[in-house]
């Protein structure tokens, strides 16, 4: 299987994908987007991801049959299931919820509303880069207010549990991006501890934006 994933260095989305395939012991190719010159704009990149958004997984089976994969939860939902271990999720059912519920608090209810997107649509409003932080810290701090007593309930270790999973792959790029627009991370000792335990992991470390072949600056 020949996999090749459209990420772009700083991208919280595409740093999901990369944990997850690092998590599986997957080779794949790199294809940068640059995001900065809106490249995911594109008409060349658009006929991949109609969506203009990274990342996208390309596949290239054992048959030679190409598959497009969008949509970063998805894309690890179909790794989960495609190699199966280590998994990324959970067997019980009541677990696999709960994981997706912390998975989907960031990846549905912060990212979303702090997406470049959004970013650049408030600057053409008018708001400057002081009330552009203060937009992303506001949402960024209110969801990880909701996660933080999750973490410290179901984690042990990691985001959920005493292995690294789907939680991490969304923590992780959000605590990278929350850095990014100075959230004060004080109020959330448990996202902090989990966080600093899977950066620790050799399969987490190495998706690290500043190890990425796009990475202009560390
Ligand atoms: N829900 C999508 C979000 C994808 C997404 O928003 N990607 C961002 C980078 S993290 C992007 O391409 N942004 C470009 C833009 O907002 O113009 C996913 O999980 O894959």
């Amino acid at each position: 299987m020949k996999l090749t994933l459209h990420s772009a260095w700083r991208a919280s989305a595409p740093y999901r994908v990369r944990i997850g395939l690092n998590l599986k012991g997957l080779d794949y190719a790199i294809q940068p987007v640059d995001l900065v010159s809106s490249q995911h704009q594109d008409e060349a990149y658009r006929a991949l991801n109609p969506q203009a958004l990274v990342p996208t997984l390309e596949v290239e089976t054992p048959g030679g049959v190409a598959r497009r994969l969008t949509q970063s939860l998805a894309i690890l939902e179909w790794l989960d299931d495609t190699v199966p271990e280590p998994r990324l999720l959970p067997a019980d059912p009541f677990d696999r919820a709960t994981v997706r519920a912390m998975a989907e608090i960031i990846a549905c209810d912060i990212h979303p509303v702090n997406n470049l997107r959004i970013l650049r649509a408030l600057t053409q409003l008018g708001v400057d880069q002081d009330g552009r932080d203060a937009w992303a810290q506001r949402w960024i701090a209110d969801g990880f207010m909701a996660l933080e007593p999750m973490v410290a309930e179901h984690g042990r270790g990691y985001a959920f549990g005493d292995a690294p999973g789907l939680v991490d792959c969304c923590l992780v790029p959000q605590v990278y991006n929350a850095a990014r627009f100075h959230v004060d991370m004080t109020p959330f000792p448990a996202i902090n501890a989990a966080v600093a335990k899977a950066l620790n992991h050799p399969a987490i470390a190495a998706a690290h934006p500043n190890l990425q072949p796009d990475a202009t600056h560390a």
